[in-house]
């Protein structure tokens, strides 16, 4: 048999996978969907074996010992779901719902999976989690540029001649727009300090000396000035930054910047793809408006991916209430002293793996003593923290749609397994929450069936070709242009970078997990990766130990010595399990927020120091 699956993972692609039930269980991309056209990621090879594995959470399990150490006993999820309801209506009781605060994050981006819990966090008033720590800087940054954050539908890549990866690494992260980009005929630069995979890849790469492109892009507009393109708010700042200037500024040649200013000018349909990764940075959405800035003076404004919204009711899917008050994830653990909260309802994230400054989150969480529910597949380092701990479905266990952040079609996943135990999926658990808490409001028991019946009818998408094809094609959200630049040159005009000591550490993407999903499913590389000449100097050779330390804390890991990271960088992939290495490189990463924009993560501006123990 075969069934329609939609990858509900954190990821641009978010493909449509054939699920082949038979002799075992076997995922292909589904040929027909233009943007997976076939294809799966080596992230997939762990769908299958996550599904089945041993070490899924298949009861509910109370906590025994003390926080953290992860002693549990199992118990019925009947009883596990009393406690947390009699446990809400304790606080809701006694201290008001905005002690309750709901952590998630898109571990699942299912429209229902992602969407349906918040109709009763909004029914009840709870705290709500601000989105800060992924790419919500820049996102809000191009909203206040240009009016929008979503950028042009990325098949366009097929039809350009300028494809410029700019800050991303889509050979790792986005595999299904890199295969666009080369099936295209565009010339493919990646503006990248790392000799990433995707620049090996590119026809040009601009390996740029980290934080400085701003510089690139004045010296672009410099450039441009000869021929008559300006902006004239940015005139008498622009001056300044000749081929020269530039050219010592940002490390690159001046043939190499005057060729891609060149490309930029002569382009017929050029995409600028500004990721996700170098905006988590002091400057970061700054950066991310002037990088847009550049489609400005070329007259195409709309030219960006960055990401995307859809006619969908979104209002409709996880209920509405202004009124509640924001938390903010990239510095969680301050958060939480500040709010005094009382109980925290863990889903769809890891927390205890992927926020920054983990060694104050995690004494927050032991000295505050927060009552702590977690919904998870997984024994996580978050489930650890837990009072109860609920086994949530994997997506061949509930039915959902799911939408993309990148491309304009809405995929099908479709239930083909009873979960294994007492697992049960975002969907049912809140259902049964809300039944607890003797709530009457119909939306909060509306069932998977209707509320995908209503998108698809709202949509006008024909239900049989849906379901025939496993997806459809939606209209994103009709972006109207309105570039304001003179916030903008007044920001230009008064940037100073901030000085620091010590290496710039930064903590990216690795080829195989999505961030912390699966990565204790093999052996994860948690080496911190340096330059030759930097090893040279500190007197370290590969595989040698090295202790990296700052405000934040220390760590110990081994060396693997790399020359496509520039000097003066290390570089440790996010996303491995403490609980199974006893660190990750968020104990070191900086819970220091950039200066706007939600408040939004700065990770990769943490600096650190390094010695040979
Ligand atoms: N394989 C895989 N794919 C994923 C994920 C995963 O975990 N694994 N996670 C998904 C998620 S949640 C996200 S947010 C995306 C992230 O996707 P990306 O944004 O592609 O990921 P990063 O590796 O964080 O950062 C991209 C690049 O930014 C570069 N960069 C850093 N500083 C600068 C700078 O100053 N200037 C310039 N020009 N570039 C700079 C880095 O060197 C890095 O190569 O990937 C998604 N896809
Ligand atoms: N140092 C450093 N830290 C980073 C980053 C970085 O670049 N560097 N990147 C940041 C970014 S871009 C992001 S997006 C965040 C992501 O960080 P997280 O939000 O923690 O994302 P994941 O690691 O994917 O964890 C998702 C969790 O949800 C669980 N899950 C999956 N499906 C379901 C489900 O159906 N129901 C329930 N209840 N749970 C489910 C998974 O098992 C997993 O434990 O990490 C950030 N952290
Ligand atoms: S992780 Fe991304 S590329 Fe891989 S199957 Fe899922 S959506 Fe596709
Ligand atoms: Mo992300």
């Amino acid at each position: 048999m075969e069934y329609f699956t939609a990858c509900p993972k954190d990821c641009y692609d978010s493909c449509s996978i054939i699920t082949q039930v038979g002799d075992g269980i076997k995922i292909y991309g589904n040929r027909k969907h233009p943007v997976t056209s076939g294809f799966l990621c080596l992230k997939s090879k762990h769908f299958v074996e996550a599904h089945l594995s041993e070490k899924r959470l298949k009861r509910a399990m109370i906590r025994t010992g003390e926080r953290g150490q992860g002693q549990f006993k199992e118990i019925e999820l009947d009883e596990a779901l009393d406690i947390i309801a009699d446990r809400i209506g304790f606080i809701l009781k006694h201290y008001g719902p905005e002690k309750i605060l709901p952590v998630e994050y898109a571990g699942n981006r299912g429209l229902i999976s992602y969407n349906f819990p918040q109709r009763l966090f909004n029914k009840l008033g709870t705290l709500k989690l601000n989105h800060s720590v992924c790419d919500e800087a820049g996102g809000l940054a191009l909203k206040d540029f240009i009016g929008t954050s979503t950028g042009i539908d990325p098949e366009k890549i097929l039809s350009s001649d300028l494809i410029v990866y700019w800050g991303i690494n889509p050979a790792w992260t986005n595999v299904h727009g890199w295969a666009m980009a080369k099936r295209s005929k565009a010339k493919i630069y990646v503006i990248d300090p790392l000799k990433t995979e995707s620049a090996r890849g590119a026809d040009r790469h601009l390996k740029i000396r980290i934080d400085s492109d701003i510089y690139l892009i004045l010296g672009v507009m410099n450039y441009l000035s000869e021929f008559g393109y300006k902006i004239k708010e940015l005139e008498d700042v622009i001056e300044k930054y000749n081929l020269e200037k530039t050219s010592s500024l940002t490390g690159l040649s001046a043939e190499e910047i005057k060729e891609f200013a060149t490309d930029l000018m002569v382009a017929k349909f050029p995409i600028i793809h500004i990721g996700y990764g170098f905006q988590r940075k002091i400057h970061g959405g700054f950066t991310v408006r002037a990088v847009e800035s550049l489609l400005v003076l070329v007259k195409k404004p709309g030219n960006f991916i960055y990401d995307a919204k859809h006619k969908i009711d979104y209002d409709y899917l996880r209920g509405r209430n202004d009124k509640r008050i924001l938390v903010n994830q990239a510095n969680l653990g301050r958060e939480l002293e500040k709010y005094d909260v009382k109980m925290l309802f863990i889903y769809n994230t890891n927390p205890l793996v992927s926020l920054p400054n983990q060694n104050l989150l995690r004494k927050v969480l032991l000295e505050k003593d927060i009552f702590t529910v977690v919904h998870d597949l997984f024994l996580t380092d978050t489930a650890k923290f837990a009072d109860i701990v609920i086994p949530a479905t994997s997506f061949f266990e509930f039915n959902d749609i799911v939408d993309s952040y990148y491309h304009d079609y809405l995929n099908l996943n479709q239930k083909i397994f009873e979960p294994p135990g007492d697992a049960i999926s975002n969907h049912d658990l809140f259902v049964k929450i809300a039944q607890r808490l003797g709530l009457d409001d119909r939306s909060l028991f509306e069932s998977e069936e209707d509320i995908i019946n209503k998108i698809l009818n709202d949509l006008n998408i024909d239900a049989g070709e849906f379901y025939k094809n496993g997806f459809a094609k939606i209209d994103r959200i009709e972006s109207i242009l309105n570039v304001k630049l003179d916030e903008f040159a007044n920001e230009i005009k008064n940037f100073s970078p901030k000085s620091h000591n010590g290496f710039r550490l930064l903590s990216l993407t690795h080829v195989q997990g999505i961030t912390s999903q699966h990565n204790n499913l093999y052996d994860f590389d948690t080496s911190v990766r340096m330059n030759k000449k930097d090893a040279e100097n500190l007197s370290v050779v590969e595989n040698g130990e090295i202790i990296i330390e700052n405000e934040y804390g220390s760590i110990k890991t081994r060396v693997k010595i790399d020359d496509s990271v520039p000097e003066g960088v290390l570089l440790i992939y996010k996303g491995s399990w403490p609980s199974i290495y006893g660190w990750n490189v968020n104990f070191i990463t900086t819970d220091n927020v950039q200066e706007k924009y939600a408040n939004g993560t700065a990770l990769n501006s943490t600096f650190v120091n390094v010695r040979v123990p």
